[in-house]
C-alpha cells in the first residue's frame, strides 16, 4: 500500500456513532463533505481522508496501520484486543480519549419467567452474545462454565425463538429487553465511543496533526461538561 502523507481517520459510515463522529471533527475544525456512494472523504481545509466503514472494521483497519485514527464504541474495542490477547497477536492501538457519546452497558439478560439469584444461576445455561470474548473473560472471573451461541444481529430474540437461555447485549434504555420480555441481571463492561490511535503512524507531521486534533477534542468535550 503506497504511503500517504494525508492523516487517516476511520469512522463508522451508518450507524449509532456516525452523526456524533462526524460533529465532533466538524466542530475541531476539520471541514469535508460526504459523498453517500464514496468510502472517503477528503477534507478541504486539512490534510486528512476519512474512512467510512462499519464499525467492527475499525480496530483491525488501526492496528494493521491502514488508518492512523479510529473512532469507535470501547465494547468493540475491547472485544477485539481480548481476541488477540487470547490469540497472542499484539493489539496495536492506544485509546487517546474516551468520547462522550455513544454510552452503553454490556449485559446479561434473562427471560422474565427465569429465577435468578446470582451470576451462579447461569450455570450450564446456554447465552447468545455478539460478544463472546467478553462474555467468556466475564465468566471465566466468575468460574460459570456456560456454552454460547454467537448472533451477529438479534440477540434479544433468540431465549423466544429457543436458541439461548439468556443473552449477552448491549442495552442503552433497556426498552429492547423489555419488549422482549427480558430483564437485565448483571452489567459486564460499561462502554461509550473512544478515540484510537494506530502505534504504526509515522511521520512527525502526521503526529503533530494528531495532537493538534486531540487538544481541539479535549477542548470541545471540556466545553460541554
Ligand atoms: O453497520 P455497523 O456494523 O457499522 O453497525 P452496528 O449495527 O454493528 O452498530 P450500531 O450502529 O448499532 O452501534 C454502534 C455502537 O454504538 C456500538 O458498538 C456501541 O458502542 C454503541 N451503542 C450505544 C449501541 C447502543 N448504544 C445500543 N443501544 N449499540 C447498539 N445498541 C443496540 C443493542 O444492541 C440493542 O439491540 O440497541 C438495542 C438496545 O437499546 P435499548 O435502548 O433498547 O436498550
Ligand atoms: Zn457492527
Amino acid at each position: 500500500m503506497s504511503e500517504s502523507n494525508r492523516l487517516r481517520i476511520a469512522i463508522q459510515k451508518s450507524g449509532r456513532l456516525s452523526k456524533e463522529s462526524m460533529k465532533l471533527l466538524r466542530s475541531c475544525g476539520v471541514k469535508f463533505n460526504i459523498n453517500e456512494q464514496r468510502l472517503i472523504a477528503h477534507s478541504d481545509n486539512l490534510p486528512i481522508d476519512l474512512l467510512r466503514v462499519r464499525d467492527d472494521d475499525i480496530p483491525g483497519l488501526v492496528m494493521d496501520g491502514v488508518v492512523d485514527l479510529g473512532i469507535i464504541g470501547e465494547n468493540v474495542l475491547e472485544e477485539e484486543q481480548v481476541e488477540r490477547e487470547r490469540l497472542d497477536k499484539p493489539s496495536l492501538c492506544i485509546k487517546l480519549r474516551e468520547l462522550d457519546f455513544g454510552t452503553c452497558r454490556l449485559s446479561l439478560a434473562v427471560p422474565n419467567e427465569f429465577r435468578y439469584e446470582n451470576a451462579q444461576s447461569l450455570e450450564g445455561l446456554r447465552i447468545a452474545t455478539s460478544y463472546p470474548n467478553l462474555l467468556r473473560r466475564y465468566m471465566k472471573q466468575k468460574g460459570i462454565t456456560y456454552s454460547d451461541c454467537m448472533l451477529k444481529g438479534s440477540v434479544e430474540v433468540a431465549p423466544r425463538a429457543g436458541l439461548a437461555d439468556g443473552i449477552c447485549d448491549l442495552v442503552s434504555t433497556g426498552a429492547t429487553l423489555e419488549a422482549n420480555g427480558l430483564y437485565e441481571t448483571e452489567v459486564i463492561y460499561r462502554s461509550s465511543a473512544c478515540i484510537i490511535q494506530s502505534t504504526q503512524t509515522q511521520t512527525p507531521a502526521k503526529q503533530a496533526l494528531i495532537d493538534k486534533i486531540l487538544s481541539r477534542i479535549n477542548g470541545v468535550v471540556r466545553a460541554k461538561e
